[in-house]
């Protein structure tokens, strides 16, 4: 079924030069690019993206390093994009992230207050609808 999904390179990913090496993986998975821009998250916009997360601990960490710098938010389309591009991520802690994913193979295991992972996809078809409406007009 073909869907579409919110994708983002994190703030860590445009800094450390990987935004050319992560759009080759999502290409080479078949994947198509429907929108792309570069910007920096405004504290708003981020509260509303990871508004099940605002009242966490680990929330303040997290907002900090997500308006660092601009990140590469896009929306991709493909098939049973929305399960295979978070496969393609890997799991949320560089640590446990198996090599061949993007999070295994290119985020170092940060010894920092937010867990810097290098990129986002939508959990679900609803987050995928919510995310791409938040991020693109
Ligand atoms: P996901 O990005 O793999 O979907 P979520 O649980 O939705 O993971 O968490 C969103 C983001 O918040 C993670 O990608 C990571 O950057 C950060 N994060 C999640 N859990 C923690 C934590 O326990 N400490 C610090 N940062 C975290």
């Amino acid at each position: 079924m073909t869907e579409r999904t919110f994708m983002m390179i994190k703030p860590d990913g445009v800094q450390r030069g990987k935004v050319g090496e992560i759009i080759r993986r999502i290409e080479a998975k078949g994947y198509q690019i429907v929108a792309m821009k570069l910007m920096t998250p405004t504290p708003a916009l981020l509260a509303q993206h990871y508004a099940e997360h605002v009242d966490k601990s680990f929330y303040p960490a997290l907002a900090a390093y997500m308006t660092s710098g601009p990140v590469v938010a896009m929306v991709g389309e493909g098939n049973e994009i929305i399960t295979g591009w978070r496969h393609l991520m890997g799991a949320t802690d560089p640590t446990n992230a198996l090599p061949g994913t993007i999070r295994g193979d290119l985020a170092r295991a940060w010894d920092t207050a937010a867990i810097m992972n290098l990129v986002h996809g939508s959990d679900s078809q609803s987050a995928a609808a919510r995310e791409i409406a938040l991020w693109f007009d």
